[in-house]
This record gives C-alpha cells, sequence and structure tokens, in this order.
C-alpha cells in the first residue's frame, strides 16, 4: 500500500469505547499533531496517537510528546487551591492545607488590596508564561493591567525568545519567529544552523534537516557541541561560547570579498550596507579564529556553501540569543541573508527555533512589560487609545511599563514590589542566579502560585491555586513558523481545577473590577475579545476564527479579515515593516561576554537541555519513563579537560562560579570543547545549575547570558 495511502487510514482510524481528539503537544513551539485517546466510559484520557494528517510535523513525535497525555490524571495534580497561613513555612513544601476557592479568592483579594492601599498599585506584580493559550496570555496581560491595575507584568519568554523578538524588529520591523512555513525547510538547498541542538530540542524537524542532505544539500553548524545534528553537518563551526557576533561578522564579510553578495537586493530592500562592510572587514578568517577557536578553513568553507546555494535558510535558536549580546547576535546572523538577498521568497528566508508551545503568539499580546495586545507598544499613545476602546477603560488608566523578568526580582529585594501572582512559569528554577532569585521570592509579602503540581516556585507562595492542563481547556495557540493552531478539550478538569482565564474572572470580582471581566464566560469568549484586541496590530489574529484555523490546518498571521487566507511566507513582496520598507544591516563590533575565563574559573560553562526533559522539568521530571531516561544533571567534560581534574566518568564533582555551586555527576565526552563544560538546566533545589549562571542582561532584550560564564571544577574526595 502506498505510504500516503497507508497513513490516510490509520490516521483517525479509533478503538471500540474510544473517541480522538485532535490537539497538539503541550511543550514544545514544533507543536507535533497529535490524537488525545479518551475512554468513552470514563470520559478520562488514556493515551495518545501521532497526527499523520498534521502538515509540519507528519505523525512524528518525541519522548515527552508520547508520554504528555500523562500528565492529566498524574496523581501529582493540584486539585484544591492550598493555603499556608505560617509564613515561616516559606521555601519548602510543608505547612500547606486544602482549602475551598471561596476562601483562597477572598484571602487573595485583601492580601492584594492591603498592599495596594498601603504602598500603591505597583506594589503588585504578574509574573506568567507561554505554556498557555494566545487567550489565557492575552487576559493575564488584561488582568494585570486593568484588573489589578499594576505596570508590573512580565514573563518567562523574556528568558527564551526576547532577543530573537528584540533583533528582528530591528532588522525587519516585525518579529515574527520565521519568515517562512516549515513545510519549505527540507526543499531548502543550505540550512545555516546557529545554537541550536534540533535534534534534542525540535526533534520532530529533522526529518527535514536530514532531507535536504538526501537531497544533495549542505547543513552547517554553529555550536561548541557536537550535538546528534552538529555530527552529520558538512561543516561543523564549534566555535568557543559567547563569540558568535565574530563568526557572524566573518561569515558576512566572506560572503562580500567573494561576490555573493546581491547588490539589487541591498540597495534597493535594505539600509546600512556601508556601515556594515567598514565593521566586518576586519573579520578575515584568520583573525575570526582568534576569538571563536574556529579553524579558517572552516569559516571560508561555510561561507562558500552559504554564498553558492541558490536557496538557503539561516536559522538558531538560545545558543546565540542567551546571551548579553544576544540582540546582536540575531541581527548579525540575519545579515547573512540581506546581504545575499536570500530571503522574501519560498525556501530562503530566517527562522528561530521557538522554544515553548506558544512562546510566538505568549509575546505578542500583552504580557510584555512594554507590550499590548497585536504587539502594539504600551509607550505609543495611539496604540493604547486602540487597546482602551476595546478594555472599556481610558488612556490614562492604562499603566506605564514595566521592567523584565529578571529586574522584577531586584524590585522585590528593594521592597518596590511587595506581591506576586505567579503562574505558568517555575523561576526557583529557570531564572539565573537562583540565590538571589529564590531571596527576592522568600522576601515577598504575599504570593499567589498558580500551576498544575506544587513546583519549586510554588514552595514560596502563600497560596497556591489548582490550574487546568492544555488538555482540559480549549483555545489557540501559535507554533514556531508563526501558524494559528486549534488545542482542544479532550476531559473535565481533575479535581477543583479551573482554567487560569476563569480563575482571573472570578478573582476579579472580588477584587471589585468585575465589570471589566464578567462577561467572559468561555474560552470563546475570551479568544472573541482577543481577536479584537489584536485587530489593527501588526501580529494581527483578527481574522483568524477557530473554524478557519480547522479548515485550514492553521493561520499564519498576520490575518486581518475574514477573507484573509493568512501570511505563510512573509515579505514576499520585498517590504520589510520599517517606515521606509526597508530591512536594517547592523554593523556591530564584536564584543566578549559578561565574564571570561581567568586563573581562578578558567572553564567556559554553557547550559541547556537534554531531550528527556522540558524547562524547570517540573512537567517531565514526574512521568517516570522520562524520569528514568534522565533521572539527575550532569557535567559534560571533555577527556582532556577530564584527565588535568584527575576526574572520570559518573564520578561527582563540585562546579562552581562567582554566584554559587553544585555537585554534579561528570559526563566525559569528546563531543565538548576542551574549554568548555555544559549542564542541563532542568532540576530544582540544589541541583539547578542556575545557582552558578550569571544575571547579566542585553541591554536590548534584557534576556539573561545563560550561555556563558566562567567557572571552575573542584574534585570530591571519597566520602565528600
Ligand atoms: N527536549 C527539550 N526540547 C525543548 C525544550 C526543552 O526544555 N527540552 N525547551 C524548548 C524551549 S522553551 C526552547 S527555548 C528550545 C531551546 O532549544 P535550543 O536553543 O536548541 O536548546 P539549548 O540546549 O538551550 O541550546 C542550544 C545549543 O546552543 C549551544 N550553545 C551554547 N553556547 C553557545 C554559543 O555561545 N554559541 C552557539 N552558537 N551555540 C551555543 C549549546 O551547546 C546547545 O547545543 O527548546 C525547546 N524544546
Ligand atoms: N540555565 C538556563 N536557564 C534557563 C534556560 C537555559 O537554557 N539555561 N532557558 C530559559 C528558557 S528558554 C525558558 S523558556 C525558561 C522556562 O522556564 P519556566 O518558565 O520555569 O518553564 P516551565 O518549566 O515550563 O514552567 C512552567 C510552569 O507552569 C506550569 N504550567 C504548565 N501549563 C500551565 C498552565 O496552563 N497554567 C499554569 N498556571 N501553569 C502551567 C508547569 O507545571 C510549570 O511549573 O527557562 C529559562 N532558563
Ligand atoms: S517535538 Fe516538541 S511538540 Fe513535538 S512531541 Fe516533542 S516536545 Fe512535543
Ligand atoms: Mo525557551
Amino acid at each position: 500500500m502506498p505510504k500516503d495511502k497507508f497513513f490516510k487510514e490509520i490516521a483517525n482510524k479509533t478503538h471500540p469505547n474510544e473517541t480522538l481528539v485532535p490537539t497538539h503537544c503541550s511543550y514544545c513551539g514544533m507543536q507535533c499533531g497529535m490524537n488525545l485517546r479518551v475512554d468513552t466510559s470514563t470520559n478520562k484520557i488514556i493515551g495518545v496517537e501521532p497526527r499523520y494528517d498534521w502538515p509540519v510535523t507528519l505523525g512524528k513525535m518525541c519522548p515527552k510528546g508520547v508520554t504528555a497525555y500523562q500528565q492529566t490524571n498524574h496523581n501529582d495534580r493540584l486539585l484544591l487551591p492550598l493555603i499556608r497561613d505560617n509564613a515561616s513555612y516559606k521555601g519548602t513544601k510543608e505547612g500547606f492545607r486544602e482549602a475551598s476557592w471561596e476562601e483562597a479568592y477572598s484571602l487573595i483579594a485583601r492580601k492584594f488590596q492591603e498592599l495596594q492601599q498601603t504602598y500603591g498599585k505597583d506594589s503588585l506584580s504578574v509574573f506568567s508564561g507561554v505554556s498557555m493559550t494566545n487567550e489565557k496570555c492575552y487576559l493575564t496581560g488584561k488582568f494585570a493591567r486593568v484588573g489589578l491595575q499594576t505596570r508590573y507584568i512580565d514573563y518567562n519568554g523574556r528568558f527564551c525568545m526576547s532577543s530573537a523578538a528584540a533583533g528582528f524588529m530591528r532588522t525587519f520591523g516585525v518579529d515574527r519567529g520565521s519568515t517562512l512555513p516549515w513545510t519549505d525547510l527540507h526543499e531548502t538547498d543550505c540550512l545555516f544552523i546557529a545554537g541550536s541542538n534540533t535534534a534534542e530540542c525540535h526533534p520532530t524537524s529533522m526529518f527535514r534537516v536530514w532531507e535536504v542532505q538526501n537531497r544533495g544539500g549542505y547543513l552547517i553548524v554553529v555550536d561548541p557541541r557536537e550535538t546528534p545534528i552538529a555530527r552529520r553537518a558538512d561543516v561543523h563551526l564549534d566555535l568557543r561560547p559567547g563569540t558568535d557576533l565574530a563568526l557572524a561578522n566573518c561569515m558576512v564579510n566572506l560572503l562580500i570579498q567573494n561576490g555573493y553578495a546581491n547588490k539589487a537586493f541591498v540597495n534597493d530592500h535594505t539600509n546600512g550596507f556601508d556601515e556594515l562592510v567598514e565593521v566586518v572587514k576586519a573579520f578575515t578568517p584568520e583573525y575570526t579564529s582568534e576569538i571563536t577557536g574556529v579553524a579558517p578553513e572552516k569559516l571560508i568553507r561555510a561561507a562558500e556553501i552559504y554564498g553558492k546555494a541558490p536557496n538557503a535558510i539561516v536559522m538558531f535558536a538560545r545558543g546565540i540569543e542567551q546571551q548579553m549580546k544576544g540582540t546582536d547576535n540575531v541581527s548579525a546572523y540575519t545579515n547573512m541573508a540581506l546581504v545575499t538577498g536570500k530571503i522574501g521568497r519560498p525556501k530562503a528566508g530566517v527562522a528561530t527555533f521557538t522554544g515553548q508551545g506558544n512562546g510566538q503568539g505568549g509575546r505578542e499580546h500583552g504580557q510584555k512589560a512594554d507590550a499590548l495586545p497585536g504587539y502594539r507598544k504600551i509607550t505609543n499613545p495611539k496604540h493604547v487609545e486602540e487597546v482602551c476602546k476595546v478594555w472599556g477603560i481610558t488612556p490614562e488608566e492604562m499603566p506605564q511599563p514595566g521592567v523584565s523578568a529578571y529586574e522584577m526580582f531586584e524590585l522585590m529585594q528593594a521592597k518596590t514590589i511587595r506581591g506576586l501572582y505567579l503562574l505558568c512559569s517555575n523561576p526557583a528554577v529557570s531564572a539565573p542566579n537562583q540565590n538571589y532569585v529564590r531571596a527576592s521570592l522568600k522576601g515577598l509579602d504575599f504570593m499567589v502560585c498558580a500551576d498544575l503540581y506544587l513546583s519549586e516556585s510554588a514552595e514560596f507562595a502563600d497560596v497556591v491555586l489548582p490550574t487546568t492542563s492544555w488538555s482540559e481547556d480549549e483555545g489557540t495557540v501559535t507554533n514556531l513558523e508563526g501558524r494559528i493552531i486549534k488545542i482542544n478539550k479532550a476531559q473535565e478538569p481533575v479535581g477543583e481545577s479551573k482554567p487560569d482565564w476563569q480563575i482571573q474572572v472570578e478573582l476579579m470580582e472580588l477584587m471589585g473590577r468585575g465589570q471589566y471581566f464578567r462577561h467572559l464566560k468561555t474560552a470563546a469568549d475570551v479568544a472573541n475579545e482577543f481577536r479584537l484586541a489584536s485587530k489593527g496590530g501588526y501580529a494581527d489574529y483578527y481574522g483568524a476564527t477557530w473554524d478557519k484555523i480547522e479548515r485550514q490546518n492553521g493561520v499564519f498571521w498576520p490575518c486581518r479579515s475574514e477573507e484573509d487566507p493568512g501570511t505563510p511566507h512573509m515579505f514576499l513582496d520585498k517590504k520589510f515593516y520599517h517606515p521606509d520598507g526597508k530591512a536594517l544591516l547592523c554593523a556591530i563590533p564584536y564584543r566578549p561576554s559578561a565574564e571570561l575565563p581567568d586563573e581562578k574559573f578558567p572553564l567556559r560553562l554553557t547550559t541547556g537541555r537534554v531531550v528527556y526533559h522540558y524547562l524547570s522539568g517540573n512537567q517531565t521530571r514526574r512521568i517516570p519513563f522520562l524520569h528514568a531516561m534522565c533521572p539527575e544533571p550532569f557535567v559534560e567534560v571533555h577527556p582532556e579537560a577530564a584527565q588535568k581534574y584527575g576526574i572520570a566518568h559518573d564520578n561527582y564533582v563540585r562546579l562552581y562560579t562567582r554566584r554559587g555551586a553544585a555537585i554534579f555527576k561528570v559526563k566525559i565526552t569528546e563531543a565538548i570543547r576542551k574549554d568548555t563544560v555544559f549542564v542541563p538546566y532542568h532540576f530544582g533545589h540544589e541541583l539547578s545549575i542556575n545557582l552558578l549562571t550569571i544575571p547579566a542582561l542585553d541591554p536590548i532584550s534584557k534576556m539573561p547570558e545563560f550561555k556563558v560564564s566562567a567557572a571552575q571544577i573542584e574534585k570530591l574526595e571519597a566520602g565528600q
């Protein structure tokens, strides 16, 4: 039977006593298509099947996706609100008692109101996340600004997509993570991928990557580690962490020097070429090799491959973005596509691997300290007026811009922020410089945490609210292509858990702001208000009705009207979003990372992920298979470095930086540079690598430098 027909036949075939609910994975930005299997006698989720008919992932899923359904009815789910009366237990799991929603709501309302009466409206803050639907992300912004009337809201995307967003904004005047649909990837001639562990972090992209090579195309990978994708690359540029700016400038210099610049495109559609030429000309292969540690021949070969390819796609992820110059790295790599004109047509362009499930949509609709729905600016009076009309408030009532995620922890220590409503994030694992962040949370007068489970961050809360998982509510998310897709409800919420939007609506009733929220009775009500609020912004979702999303297998934004089918390819008309329609070539001199290796701290520490865990690990550490595959963190060390320290595979060592220390198991591997060590960050308490990371922030995006700090290893003696 032909493969296509076979897949069509097995897709959507139900077993007796089962229904299939088509939806998408709860985790990463790939948003693989899946059917949740629901037992019709109990109405409970019992399993999962891939969706062969989902065009982006064609029936593929990774180990996290195939076990994601085990979250819904997991024993650890919170079923009732928890209240802790004795604050001395803060920072531990102890002291909580179960309570009714009524008691929890009235306590929160009373405490929040007391804080605001004593210290002003801005004494409250909201810290959010983007494992939530667009509707929930939108309402969380409104909850903060109209409901709590505070300026302080920011979210975990600050640690994730903020540099890509700021870089694209500066270069293109618009921030959609990919200029083209993923269904183009395998048809290009060259993939240039920097700082992405694609095979572990976006595994279901890989069949398209391999297809490029199978068709005779090329793969270039820039990473200090020989990751699974780097191993099969035609060229692996194994640079020192933190030196991408030099490498990207060298690529652009070589492209220009060797005649690969597209002069007509540069003239007609970009600004800044002359300044760029001036800055990059210093970046010869030899000079760049000194900075990056990459052999000059490899740099020359990579530029030649990219330059010759008829179509090419420049791609990157957190490896280049989570640096205190992440925004500059994004613009510098994007220069490659603009200088050669390999953008604004099918099979050629630029894409970042968006991290979280709704990492794209969640950054566009008002959870950012300075953004309003539709990616409007809170500092732009016209934008404020447009949103105020939908919200029913006056522009004078709109709070000022707030501060970025890490800066909120600083304001907690300064006692400017006294109360926190935390939802959908676990910063007591995932924020940098944990000793400081945990002290900030502990010092709060009052903290609420909404989560599925008792997370490490919930241990600092006075009240914990049980929320629904992705499978117990409906709405839309926007995947890494910029495609708006539908998440469907497969079972009723467990226990008394409630969707985040409903909690916010109900709480506002008690806080005297019900008039702005009480008309929102279903997720669909929130969706309709949200589409209206985005209308006219450049991330315009107005035309993306649930109906159209189902009919078309998703809708790419911008989608401005009911008739508009959406925008799979950006810039086909060669119009960028700056006022003159031109993209900006950014001339950026090289500068070093915040902390360089020295005698006391001779190693470069970089951090990231493994395929089996997701982010802070609060969800995946509870899944038996994933836990079995990766029960604890480890530090990757090159054999030569290990020899120097006298350490062996599976030894435990103390790894430390200027900010903190932790003990990790050693994994000896040749797949890392001799001067670099790597630790995954999915573990909490004393196993969190973020006890060691540096909170140096990118001046534009405010992204912390998770990817580079200076570290040292101490061998532990037996018994230690
Ligand atoms: N399995 C799994 N998949 C995930 C996630 C997860 O937690 N687990 N999280 C999702 C999310 S939210 C995100 S943001 C993405 C992240 O996806 P990725 O960005 O691909 O993942 P990371 O492991 O953070 O880092 C990627 C690579 O950057 C390299 N790197 C480190 N320093 C540098 C540097 O200075 N320059 C360059 N060029 N490379 C460097 C690391 O060696 C690593 O291989 O993954 C998503 N998918
Ligand atoms: N050292 C180091 N640190 C990093 C990174 C790194 O590469 N290195 N990467 C950074 C990146 S890219 C990211 S994205 C961040 C992510 O860091 P976090 O924001 O901490 O990510 P999660 O673990 O997804 O936290 C989400 C929490 O919300 C809960 N949750 C899930 N769905 C819902 C929902 O619908 N509603 C509510 N209320 N709760 C829900 C989950 O149980 C979980 O506790 O970590 C950053 N930290
Ligand atoms: S690749 Fe991402 S979206 Fe797909 S199954 Fe794995 S975690 Fe889920
Ligand atoms: Mo992320």
